[in-house]
């Protein structure tokens, strides 16, 4: 392919760092799952307003174009090339006493990690025949989980058009026809393979070949954010008991977006902050010194809705999964300080 044309539209950290020479250097690469820059670059391309714009097809990928990751994720992140990741699920070194008892402010929290399984490619670069593998190991492996994390798989090929958009109305389901997603070539083949888990409280569900293979989410209404992690670690380490994940010591967990390496954990909250939402310079003040995220109420690249925000861990690489919640914590006892204040 020809070097990419990118506008002054194109806003991603892959359109920043792809310069002509490490074009030239990576375009006639593979990894040995057949995967090259061309595709791992589309979905940045396509989508000008990506943040990040360039996807992983396999472990291998993040070698293979590593001068292309390697600036990306230090700028994400924070993490440097030699750096090492630490992992600490243990819910108990969190401290987060409920900082909305009264449950004026925040509305539901919800943390999700991602994990794909090891020696399998990645959603770019997946066949269709792996795909249904992953989606029969990991269904049979959740039909043995007992008590509160005991549920049923819902596989998307054949849910009515009703169920599925009340399921992704009340935030429990991924999107249709994302965009992103489409060009990172991660809907083919679409819907096959694809559907969601969950126990008949929808607290701990599961989305099966969306951007990853799995997403492991554990959510409830309120702020009681210490519950719905330690429920998260519990099913994590189930999970984790017959299934091995793709994992290095560098990058920790692998995902296909860059952003999720490491812990591969987004723990949000969706937040009434009527008075900060017109005044969001002070909001933003907040968010970049705890190093936060603001979402809109239906997930990525959606817009807030009458003052109600998704508020997130940016940091996921380099810092613990208990950190990441903590960043999360820190910043919203913060933010409902200052909404407080005017
Ligand atoms: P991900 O978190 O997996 O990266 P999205 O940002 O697209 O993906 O969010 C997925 C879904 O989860 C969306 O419907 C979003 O509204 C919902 N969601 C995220 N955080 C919360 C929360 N704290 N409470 C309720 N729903 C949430
Ligand atoms: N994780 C992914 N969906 N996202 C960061 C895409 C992007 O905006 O580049």
């Amino acid at each position: 392919m020809q070097y990419p044309t990118f506008t002054k539209e194109h806003k991603s950290l892959m359109s920043k760092h792809l310069s002509e020479d490490i074009f030239n250097k990576l375009n006639t690469l593979n990894t040995s799952s057949f995967f090259t820059l061309e595709q791992a670059i589309n979905s940045g391309i396509k989508n000008p307003d990506s943040g990040i714009g360039v996807y992983a097809g396999d472990e291998e990928s993040y070698k293979v174009f590593e001068d292309l990751f390697d600036p990306i994720i230090e700028e994400y992140h924070g993490f440097a090339k030699d750096d090492k990741h630490q992992s600490n699920l243990d819910a108990n070194d969190l401290i987060a006493p409920n900082p909305d008892v009264k449950g004026k402010y925040i509305i539901s929290t919800r943390i999700r990690v991602g994990r794909n399984l090891k020696n399998i490619p990645l959603g770019p670069a997946i066949s269709d025949e792996q795909r249904l593998e992953v989606e029969k190991l990991v269904s049979k492996e959740l039909s043995n989980f007992e008590n509160d994390l005991s549920g049923t798989y819902y596989p998307l090929d054949g849910m009515s058009e009703k169920d599925k958009n009340t399921l992704i109305e009340d935030h429990f389901l991924f999107k249709t026809g994302d965009r992103f997603l489409e060009s990172a070539g991660l809907n083919k083949d679409w819907p096959k393979g694809r559907g969601i888990y969950h126990n008949d409280e929808k607290t701990f569900l599961v989305w099966i070949n969306e951007e990853d293979q799995l997403r492991i989410i554990s959510m409830q209404n309120g702020g009681n954010i210490k519950e719905v992690f330690q429920r998260l670690c519990k099913a994590i380490q189930k999970l984790e008991e017959n299934m091995s994940f793709s994992f290095n010591e560098h990058l920790g967990y692998i995902t296909s977006c860059p952003t999720n390496l490491g812990t591969a954990m987004r723990a949000s909250v969706h937040i009434k902050l009527p008075n900060l939402a017109q005044n969001m310079k002070e909001f933003e003040k907040i968010t970049n010194k705890y190093y936060l995220q603001i979402r809109g109420i239906h997930g990525e690249h959606s817009q807030s809705e009458d003052g109600i925000f998704d508020i997130s861990n940016k940091r996921r690489l380099g810092v613990t999964e208990v950190q990441c919640v903590q960043d999360m914590y820190d910043g919203v006892v913060a933010l409902i300080k200052k909404e407080q204040e005017f």
